[in-house]
């Protein structure tokens, strides 16, 4: 068994909808135990301007799923709620990434852990602080609290605003 957390973004359809769902399908998964999630929250989006803001949150759970089943059932999830890949970092009714595995790195061709900008990103750092604020990045030796502590709050950053849900 590893413990695993799960990086959930939406920005198509019923976003809130969407992240609410994939945390109950979570639960049903098999090979998936101790679900633990974090609030939701609104952020505006990083990278590509022109889209709407997105839903994110995190979930973080104990795993017998080696990583690679594991992103095939994270794939399988965008799947299912009918994810269509265009422009990169483009709008996405869900986007499932696997954020850390563990203490473990993976590199593989279609599979980077820990995901290789967590360490920049508020919609990850926030909602994972909030589950998991001691988890330590094996490559960068910082936690998830020193992380965001890193990140520069400067008045044109990354906006994320937390849901009343
Ligand atoms: N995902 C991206 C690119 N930009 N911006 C926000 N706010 N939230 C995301 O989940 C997101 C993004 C690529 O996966
Ligand atoms: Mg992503
Ligand atoms: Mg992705």
């Amino acid at each position: 068994m590893e413990k695993t957390a799960l990086g959930i973004g939406s920005n198509l359809g019923d976003s809130i909808r969407t992240c609410l769902r994939v945390f109950e399908l979570l639960r049903e998964l098999p090979g998936i135990t101790n679900v633990r999630t974090s609030s939701l929250y609104r952020t505006k989006p990083v990278g590509f301007d022109a889209q709407d803001w997105f839903t994110n949150a995190v979930a973080v759970f104990e795993t017998e799923l080696d990583p690679s089943a594991l992103l095939d059932s994270a794939l399988g999830l965008e799947r299912a709620f009918g994810r269509i890949r265009t422009v990169k970092w483009g709008p996405r009714t869900l986007d499932v990434d696997i954020l850390f595995y563990g203490k473990r790195q993976v590199h593989l061709p279609n599979l980077e852990i820990p995901h290789p900008l967590l360490h920049e990103r508020l919609f990850v750092l926030v909602p994972l602080a909030e589950v998991e604020p001691g988890w330590v990045h094996p490559m960068l030796g910082l936690n998830v609290l020193e992380m965001l502590d890193r990140i520069p709050r400067s008045a044109d950053s990354q906006e994320i605003r937390k849901l009343d849900i």
